[in-house]
C-alpha cells in the first residue's frame, strides 16, 4: 500500500547507510512524489491545526545490578496539548518502569510530538556514552533523525549521561500507520534494538476511520472508536514482545515475551506487528481472517519481512493460538495464545 511508505527523508539516516535493517523500499519515482510532498509540506506543517504531545521519555538499563544486558524505554511524563491550549496529562496510563517494548506513542494524522530523551545508564560505561530515538514513517527535519554525526554526517543526535535530546516527529496527513522507534546510537551507529530499546508509534487517522475492516470481510473500514484493545506484537528472531492497550481508558501494560493476548468476548480489537529482528517471520492466527494490505485477499497467515509492519483488525470470537511457523521460531517456542473470554 502505498501510504506505507516509509518516509526516512534525511539522507544520512539509516536508509542510505544501514540497508540490512532497513530493506531499501524508496526507488526514483517514490523519491520524486516524495520531493513534490515536502515542497508542499514546507508551507503545511505550520498550519495544522493538530494536538501537541510533550513527553519525557528515559531510557535505562532494566537490570543494573545483574548482567542482564537489557535496555528499556521508559515514559515519564506526556502530556498532550490540543490548539486551543488544554492539557491532558496521558503519564498515568504508562508502567512506571522500563519496559520492553518501549512505550506506545499514539498520535492521530496532524500532531507533533516534542520529545525529550534522558540517558540514565552508567556514565562510566563508554559503550553506553549515546542513546538515541530514531523513528520511522512520520516526518522529522534533521535535528530529530536519532543517528550518529557517522551516518548523517551533521552531528551526534544522542542523549549522553550529562545532556538530554529533543526530538520533534511531525505525524503529517498520509502518516497513518504503525511504526517503529528505537536507538541507534548505543555501542555503535547499529544501536541497541535488539538488547530492548525498541517501541511503537501508532498514528491514528484523522478520520477515525481505520485502513482495515473487521475480519477482512469487505464490510468497510472499522472505526477507530469501535477497538477496545491494541495489541502491539514485536516479532524478534527469539521471541514475540506485546504491549497491550486498553483505547477505554488508555492504559498500558507491558506483556512481556511470547504473551497471552486477552480479549472480551465479542469486541473488536486491532494486532499490530512490526518485524524487529534480520528474520522474515511467518506470522499465523489460526481460525481468524483478515485483509492482506493492498490486496483483496483474506488471510490468516502473513510473512514480514525485517522492519515491515503488519496491522489487522479482527472481532474476538474465539480463544486461538498465534505463533511464528518459520522452521527456527518454531524450534523457540514462538507462540501465545489470544484468550477470548
Ligand atoms: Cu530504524
Amino acid at each position: 500500500m502505498k501510504s506505507e511508505l516509509e518516509y526516512e527523508f534525511q539522507p544520512g539516516s539509516c536508509q542510505a547507510l544501514y540497508m540490512p535493517k532497513h530493506p531499501t523500499k524508496l526507488k526514483l519515482a517514490s523519491w520524486l512524489i516524495l520531493a513534490t510532498m515536502l515542497m508542499g509540506l514546507g508551507g503545511m506543517t505550520s498550519v495544522l491545526a493538530g494536538n501537541t504531545h510533550q513527553i519525557k521519555m528515559v531510557a535505562e538499563e532494566v537490570d543494573p545490578t545483574g548482567n542482564l544486558g537489557l535496555f528499556a524505554y521508559r515514559m515519564m511524563q506526556h502530556q498532550v496539548v490540543d490548539s486551543n491550549g488544554n492539557t491532558v496529562d496521558l503519564s498515568g496510563n504508562y508502567s512506571t518502569v522500563a519496559t520492553i517494548p518501549g512505550p506506545t506513542i499514539v498520535m492521530t494524522e496532524g500532531d507533533v510530538a516534542e520529545i525529550e530523551l534522558m540517558h540514565q545508564f552508567n556514565p562510566d560505561n563508554p559503550k553506553q556514552e549515546h542513546v538515541s530515538l530514531h523513528v520511522h514513517g512520520v516526518h522529522y527535519d534533521k535535528e530529530s533523525d536519532g543517528t550518529l554525526k557517522y551516518i548523517n554526517l551533521y552531528k551526534d543526535e544522542s542523549a549522553t549521561p550529562v545532556l538530554s535530546y529533543n526530538y520533534r516527529w511531525i505525524a503529517a496527513p498520509g502518516t497513518t500507520g504503525t511504526w517503529a522507534y528505537h536507538d541507534h546510537n548505543m555501542n555503535s551507529h547499529n544501536g541497541a534494538e535488539d538488547r530492548g530499546l525498541f517501541g511503537a508509534l501508532i498514528v491514528n487517522p484523522a478520520s477515525g476511520l481505520l485502513l482495515q475492516d473487521i475480519n477482512g470481510t469487505g464490510s468497510g473500514n472499522a472505526l477507530l472508536s469501535q477497538i477496545q484493545k491494541e495489541f502491539v506484537l514485536y516479532i524478534g528472531d527469539d521471541a514475540f514482545w506485546g504491549m497491550e492497550i486498553n483505547n477505554a481508558n488508555g492504559v498500558q501494560t507491558a506483556l512481556g515475551a511470547n504473551p497471552n493476548l486477552n480479549a472480551q468476548l465479542n469486541s473488536d480489537i486491532r494486532i499490530h506487528l512490526i518485524a524487529l529482528g534480520t528474520n522474515f517471520p511467518q506470522f499465523e492466527l489460526p481460525s481468524y481472517t483478515w485483509i492482506d494490505p493492498g490486496t483483496r485477499r483474506r488471510i490468516s497467515a502473513k510473512t514480514i519481512g525485517p522492519l515491515e509492519k503488519h496491522v489487522f483488525a479482527i472481532n474476538a470470537s474465539q480463544s486461538a493460538s498465534y505463533l511464528d511457523t518459520a522452521f527456527s521460531s518454531k524450534l523457540l517456542g514462538m507462540k501465545g495464545q489470544l484468550i477470548v473470554d
